[in-house]
């Protein structure tokens, strides 16, 4: 039976009638959450299988990081760089460890790591490639989703992210995703690094042809060009791997992070390199005033310390072998087509049917959260403390919207 979950709560109203009507939320007004589950202002209860587009990755509210956060709150929150702080040197320091390089640069949000790794790897093309001053080139991918500023949605193909925000940054060259052909192509001397989400998120969790990271990675080894792999959705145990990048056995230059590494809690990126990138940079030449505070830290470092048992990790392998085998026993029952990895999956639903936004507002109606891509396309991205009753009810529930 569908409930009337999905009406048009006051709430929603009142929402859209004080703020810019830059989102089209689901008209579901989230009061509280805990694990998998959201339940609304009306008590109504949902499985959440967006997980904040992967920074719920440790659940909605996960007992060990809400204790850090709460701890910290009760000490010391906000200090700025200016100073040093007593929880700065084992989040650097435990980040690092888990990345395999030798220094971290803890930033905000997920653009601002990107920008970071544009600028200092525009730096080490001019200081150490010896690239001519102003000439510093990137290669992205066709599809790419990296953020919302101005630099870039310049070279972002999508209409929506990228129109009419011109003049945009240049020095950026856009190849197709997974062609390693084209990518060797549009390197040259002026080349300083490729920079490339290891699976596309926003895409539609578009997977890149067995044997096309190590490539990437190899030509870039040739050419001296920094491999900057954003992890920053992919990242933190959501494939089954610590990094994406890991399922084929490929070490970027620079890791960018975001999402999980804020536990859902707070805001928490950083770029990831060795002291041959990251030490291009002098004081007062890159920063920010909430990089690296003491509750991102607390936070942070939390984070990384769950992800050390390899616990999550095992759990998106596990789990999301159940959720990609009852996905793909319904291509032909509605879906076309089923990519991923771990517990991360895209799903083409026959356009024929209905749109990737009538399919999430029907999911809403029968108790399970998600979020349409483009078109027909829709994410499936569940915490990775998801259990296999959820998984199964998700696909139980997915199975029925899809038979209409
Ligand atoms: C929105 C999309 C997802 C990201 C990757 C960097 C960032 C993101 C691979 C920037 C952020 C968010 C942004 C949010 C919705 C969501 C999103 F739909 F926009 F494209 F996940 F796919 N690299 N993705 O996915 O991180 O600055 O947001 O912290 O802007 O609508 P941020």
């Amino acid at each position: 039976m569908v409930d009337d979950r999905l009406r048009t709560p006051d709430a929603v109203r009142d929402a859209q009638r004080w703020t810019a009507h830059n989102y089209h939320p689901l008209p579901v007004v989230i009061s509280s959450a805990e694990g998998a589950w959201l339940t609304d202002v009306d008590g109504r209860r949902y499985l959440d299988f967006l997980a904040g587009y992967s920074a719920l990755n440790f659940g909605h509210r996960h007992p060990r990081l809400i204790a850090a956060a709460h701890a910290q709150l009760d000490r010391l929150t906000l200090t700025s760089r200016a100073f040093v702080h007593d929880q700065f040197a084992d989040f650097c320091r435990e980040l690092a460890e888990l990345c395999g390089k030798d220094l971290v640069l803890p930033m905000n949000t997920g653009a601002e790591a990107v920008e970071t790794a544009i600028k200092v790897a525009r730096k080490w093309g001019y200081r150490v490639k010896g690239v001519p001053d102003g000439q510093a080139t990137i290669v992205v991918a066709e599809g790419n989703f990296h953020g919302r500023t101005t630099t870039i949605v310049g070279f972002s193909t999508d209409p929506d992210a990228h129109d009419d925000f011109g003049p945009y940054t240049p020095g950026f060259r856009i190849v197709p995703y997974g062609d390693l052909d084209a990518l060797s192509a549009a390197i040259d001397d002026t080349t300083v690094a490729v920079l490339i989400e290891p699976i596309q998120g926003e895409q539609g969790v578009v997977v890149p042809p067995e044997g096309y990271l190590p490539g990437v990675r190899r030509v870039c080894t040739e050419r001296d060009v920094l491999l900057l792999a954003d992890e920053i959705q992919s990242g933190l145990g959501r494939t089954g791997d610590t990094f994406a990048c890991d399922h084929e056995g490929v070490v970027p230059d620079m890791y960018l992070l975001g999402k999980a590494l804020g536990g859902g809690i707070v805001p928490v990126s950083a770029v990831a390199a060795d002291a041959d990138v990251l030490g291009v940079l002098r004081p007062g030449q890159h920063g920010s005033t909430f990089g690296g505070n003491p509750l991102a830290c607390a936070v942070g470092t939390e984070v990384v310390r769950l992800l050390a048992t390899g616990e999550f990790q095992h759990r998106s392998t596990e789990l999301g072998a159940r959720l990609h085998a009852g996905l793909h026993e319904l291509v032909g029952e509605g879906l076309v087509a089923v990519r991923g990895r771990g517990l991360w999956a895209g799903l083409d639903i026959d356009p024929a049917l209905m749109t990737g936004r009538q399919a999430c507002e029907r999911l809403a109606e029968r108790g399970v959260l998600a979020k349409d891509t483009h078109g027909s396309t829709i994410r499936l991205a569940p915490p990775l403390v998801v259990t296999e009753a959820e998984i199964d009810e998700a696909l139980t529930q997915l199975a029925a919207v899809l038979a209409g």
